[in-house]
């Protein structure tokens, strides 16, 4: 039996205010869609199923790159974070698992949190090693890089960081390692590029020898920063070098506020998934860099058109599965609704690029016709999916309308007692 947060009579309260005018307009589409052969129940069946992890360091007030602004009642341990996350769950139903950060997240008792998290009705999604940072206590510093440095000394310290990271993983159920690290340099002539990339590898290798079978590793790249001359895992490319150097279950993540700009993630994906290398995302927004911004915030058609490439790929590679996950991170909204936001947003993104008439497009780009091969992807973008995603909600017990039912369950107030700000705490950004 899964214990929820939210008492599940303020989702129903909400849920019976707005049902009979998600009822007329879920008819109304499913009326649209029929003239073109398509069955709503099948798409919302595909919605129900759909998930996407959420990122345990997306439930706090992130910092901006100089600052932090904390909220009220934010989660003060990984206990409170995974409840909040239960709430983002229970109100959306699109966010069932989520992406643990060590060691910020580090449990005392791993059996303990991962009997607390299977209670909310969670799991355990990729793991996260972080080597971009000292901790306490730590004996030798990541300046001037972890799994890539020029010493051998930090270099240990930082594989033996991951393995520690997949043993944690094991015990709480999670099928992969994400690593990203932050180095590269500041200067040109500061580090040989090739040699600080076989550096890399023979470390990853390292790594990936302790993976357990059914495991991924997954190698987040990042075009800069920290770093901002040179990055030693900056792009597609080097993520798809050195995980083919690494082994079959080493494939590239892709985080999309990690490119240069005007970079055609899209195409990423697809060439990525034709050689088998694209093992999964983070998803979130962005304008100018890796700004963490909810997803399809800024650029909603980007995110339909990674869909569209993923719903291709799921049609002709059977066992297509990458791992899904929000990296995002705030300061001026509440996490909580951030994150059903954002969840909602790749749900729908997802929702429309299955609405795509596939073989009107190919036969569009057989015959170059590149007005109508556009346009068929804009008339599955410009419909209105937003039945869907509430039925999709409904029918697994959330809300129909999500953020408005988390106001009204004053969740945040009742969690600004239980949580009171400590005093010590810090206002420096996170970076
Ligand atoms: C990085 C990267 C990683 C995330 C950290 C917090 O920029 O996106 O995925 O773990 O931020
Ligand atoms: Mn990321
Ligand atoms: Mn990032």
């Amino acid at each position: 039996m899964t214990t929820t947060v939210i008492d599940q009579s303020v989702i129903d309260a909400n849920n019976a205010k707005n049902q009979a005018a998600l009822e007329a307009d879920y008819c109304a589409l499913s009326e649209k869609l029929s003239r073109n052969d398509i069955d709503i129940e099948a798409i919302t069946r595909k919605a129900s199923e759909f998930a996407v992890a959420l990122p345990s360091w997306g439930l706090g007030t992130g910092g901006t790159r100089f600052a932090r602004f904390p909220g009220i009642g934010e989660p003060r341990n990984i206990y409170e974070k995974i409840a909040d996350c239960a709430v983002v769950n229970q109100l959306g139903q699109a966010t069932p698992s989520v992406s643990l950060h060590i060691p910020w997240d580090t449990p005392e008792d791993a059996s303990e949190l991962l009997g607390y998290t299977q209670n909310l009705g969670l799991s355990f999604d990729a793991m996260n090693s972080n080597t971009f940072q000292d901790q306490a206590q730590q004996a030798h510093s990541y300046k001037y890089g972890s799994l890539a440095n020029s010493q051998s000394a930090m270099r240990e310290q930082a594989v033996a960081h991951n393995i520690e990271v997949i043993e944690l993983g094991k015990k709480l159920g999670s099928k992969a390692l994400t690593v990203w690290v932050g180095d590269g340099s500041n200067f040109p002539g500061q580090q040989h590029f090739a040699n600080a990339f076989a550096r890399y590898i023979e470390c990853t290798k390292e790594i990936y020898t302790a993976l357990p079978d059914d495991w991924n590793m997954l190698l987040e790249h990042k075009i800069f920063e920290p770093a901002f001359y040179s990055t030693v895992i900056q792009d597609w490319g080097s993520s798809y070098l050195a995980a083919t150097e690494i082994g079959e279950r080493c494939k590239c993540l892709v985080d999309l506020g990690h490119h240069a700009p005007n970079v055609n993630i899209e195409m990423i994906v697809s060439r990525l998934s034709q050689f088998g290398k694209l093992g999964g995302f983070h998803f979130n927004d962005s304008k100018y860099g890796d700004d963490d911004l909810d997803s399809g915030s800024i650029n909603p058609y980007q995110l339909f058109l990674v869909f569209n490439e993923l719903v291709d790929i799921a049609n002709t590679q059977r066992s297509f599965s990458p791992f899904y996950m929000l990296d995002q991170s705030h300061n001026v909204t509440d996490p909580i609704e951030s994150l059903i936001y954002s969840a909602a947003e790749v749900q729908r993104a997802f929702v429309k690029a299955l609405l795509v008439d596939r073989t009107a497009l190919e036969n569009y780009q057989e015959h170059n016709d590149a007005m109508m091969a556009q346009a068929s992807l804009k008339s599955a973008y410009n419909l209105d999916v937003e039945p869907i995603l509430q039925m999709a909600r409904l029918r697994n017990t959330g809300a129909i309308d999500p953020i408005k039912t988390y106001r009204e369950s004053a969740y945040r107030e009742s969690c600004a007692k239980a949580r009171p700000v400590d005093a010590n705490r810090s206002g420096s950004g996170i970076v």
